[in-house]
């Protein structure tokens, strides 16, 4: 074993959390605190949620890399998302850091992603501060919180050292942070100095040559490809020659144009970089998340970055429907495929697959709002194409086929109980657990396949008035549970192209629930609305009232209809069944089905029906 020699002057930390936990919050206050802004400065929230995306939506998608200085000392930290479906980011993010923040709400305790970020941490062998956070909450409950924290560690095998944690409370919207409940609290010193103290400074070996292992991928318009991440060992320079080591073995020389390191939320730049420092070092092309950069004398390979397999795929397509191609900038399929496999580039938990088809490519994720997100990304950014449903991801082991299972919290009044249990069942999901805190409320927990999750959401906040809470963790795989229809309902397909006209709308208003307003576009395959019975219908929208010679005095022209919720792309992804499509464009989301022809959809039917 070489002598190890800590730098005393740095630290590199992660916030890791459920989502909507506080962890970009708590950033702010660190930033404010920090001196890093005047103190009358006007600063916007959750800086740190950098992209379009994330500040629309609230929350967190990409990890990301900022410092503050305390007492001398640069603290790194590493933003995480706390939705599971971005949980790879957490997994590149831990590859930086020595440490890590755990963030628990105080009034909801810890729930299924802290788990999931704490079993990563815990493996990465990551010393842990625990933060309770949001104590203000009126229906804070820190004490029941903190026992659950204990229960969760020791179900996660933590050691006794692991169980010794350093603890706080904390509002970190206020930027306070204290040792015990009863303490006044009026700032996050306590917070530094515990990280300054029980997190250890990275350490190296003084011998090594440099090593620096990529965790992030950047771009500047100046210095064109950014790799970002840890230095392990040694020192680099601007102007020093070093070498790539990617998979397979594949090896790229390169020279250093320019280094940086993070000072808040910005870079700068410095001749030399230490060992244990995060970097931004510019000057290579080729370079993936994983990749070692070294030496190129001593050139050795640092263990990759590995992240949880993907769960989910969903087929991309070009947009071949009658309105394909004239609403987006980017149309073909060969620029949708570059896009797609630019993002395995940066995403390390986005992966692609060539399919049979010449034009078609399957893209692998975490989850379907991951994918959501990534499809959302790319119609922003002028592209136009289809997809299909999102489909499990199977694996067979002797013959037998296994799918993706969730563990599924589900937080609900007790009232409720019934009908949540009633479709979960018929989803092929198991009842695991159940609390009742006696205050009217249940906790209820389920083992259920992922790929009847899909579409499940909107209904759960349905079936419990929008109070209920639901959480799902990747369980592993098991056994396949049997066939269940992805949706119990049959669509409202459109049977000609024109406009969709008032009288036609009001009269096919009793079918379903529709999704197209007077003067939509339409054409015959496209998707209006959802049929209240299982099977497909084929209607005309566009069907005027016929006119008579008698004009009637009403007028039955103005028919009044019901106003309809627009629908979002991610209700569109998991709305679609196995024959249907998603049509996106950076103007209009529309579904329809893959054949869009009538006639061919029935022969195709009525050919499976004589199969059967
Ligand atoms: N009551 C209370 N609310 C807080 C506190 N800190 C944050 N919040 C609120 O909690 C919500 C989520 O805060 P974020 O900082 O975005 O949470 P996050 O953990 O970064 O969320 P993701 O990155 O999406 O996982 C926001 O509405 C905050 O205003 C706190 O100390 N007390
Ligand atoms: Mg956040």
């Amino acid at each position: 074993m070489p002598n190890l020699v800590t730098n005393g002057r740095l630290r590199n930390i992660a916030i890791i959390a459920h989502v909507d936990h506080g962890k970009t919050t708590l950033v702010d206050a660190m930033f404010r605190q920090s001196g890093l802004f005047r103190a009358d400065q006007q600063v916007d929230e959750r800086l740190m949620d950098t992209l379009d995306l994330e500040k629309e939506r609230g929350i967190t998608i990409a990890a990301k890399n900022c410092s503050v200085l305390w007492q001398g000392v640069r603290i790194n930290i590493i933003d995480t998302p706390g939705h599971a479906d971005f949980g790879g980011e957490v997994e590149r993010a831990l590859s930086m850091a020595d440490g890590a923040i755990l963030l628990v709400d105080a009034s909801e305790g810890p729930l299924p992603q802290t788990r999931f970020v704490l079993k990563k941490a815990l493996e990465a062998d990551l010393k842990i501060i625990v933060v309770i956070n949001k104590i203000d909450r009126q229906d804070a409950r820190p004490a029941e919180v903190l026992d659950e924290i204990y229960d969760l560690l020791i179900d996660l095998n933590a050691t006794d050292e692991q169980l010794e944690f350093p603890l706080l409370y904390a509002v970190g919207r206020d930027g306070i942070a204290k040792k015990k409940m009863d303490e006044q609290g009026i700032n996050l010193h306590v917070l530094f100095d515990t990280v300054l103290e029980m997190i250890p400074g990275p350490s190296h070996d003084p011998d090594a040559p440099f090593q620096m292992l990529v965790s992030d991928l950047g771009y500047s318009d100046y210095l064109g490809r950014l790799a970002v991440g840890k230095i392990f060992n040694g020192t680099a320079r601007s102007n020093d020659s070093l070498v790539c080591l990617g998979q397979n073995g594949r090896s790229v020389s390169l020279k250093v144009s320019k280094l940086q390191v993070y000072e808040g939320m910005q870079l700068k730049g410095v001749r030399e970089v230490q060992p244990g420092d995060i970097v931004v070092l510019a000057g290579i092309d080729e370079v993936k998340i994983g990749d070692t950069i070294c030496n190129q004398q001593t050139p050795r390979v640092l263990p990759r970055i590995s992240v949880d397999e993907p769960t989910v795929s969903m087929k991309f397509t070009f947009n071949n429907s009658p309105f394909g191609g004239q609403e987006g900038k980017y149309v073909q399929f060969s620029r949708i495929r570059e896009r797609l496999l630019k993002e395995t580039l940066v995403n390390v938990a986005i992966g692609v697959e060539n399919t049979e088809e010449r034009d078609s490519i399957v893209v692998k994720g975490r989850g379907e709002f991951q994918l959501a997100i990534l499809i959302e990304t790319m119609r922003r950014e002028g592209y136009e194409f289809c997809v299909g449903r999102p489909e499990a991801i199977y694996r067979f082991t002797n013959g037998e086929k296994l799918e993706p299972i969730e563990r599924l919290m589900v937080d609900c009044q007790e009232r409720f109980l019934g009908v949540v249990t009633e479709k979960l069942s018929l989803r092929k999901g198991k009842m695991t657990n159940l609390v009742n805190n006696g205050k009217g409320r249940v906790r209820i927990e389920f083992s259920v396949p992922a790929r009847t999750l899909i579409g499940y959401r909107d209904e759960f906040l349905t079936d419990t008035r929008g109070t209920g809470i639901m959480h799902a963790l990747f369980d592993g795989y098991e056994p396949f549970r049997g066939e269940c229809p992805s949706r119990f309902t049959g669509s409202i397909v459109a049977d000609r192209s024109g406009h969709a006209v008032p009288y036609a709308l009001f009269n096919l208003e009793p079918r379903g629930r529709l999704f197209v307003v007077p003067g939509d576009p339409v054409y015959e395959g496209m998707i209006i609305g959802e049929h209240n019975r299982g099977q497909d219908i084929d209607v005309n929208p566009c069907k005027e009232k016929k006119l008579t010679n008698l004009r009637a005095s009403g007028k039955d022209e103005n028919v009044i209809l019901s106003p309809i919720k627009p629908i979002t792309l991610e209700q569109t992804i998991s709305f679609i069944r196995e024959d249907e499509l998603v049509e996106v464009t950076p103007r209009s989301v529309r579904m329809r089905k893959t054949l869009l022809t009538a006639h061919k959809r029935y022969t195709l039917r009525g050919a499976k029906m004589k199969k059967k």
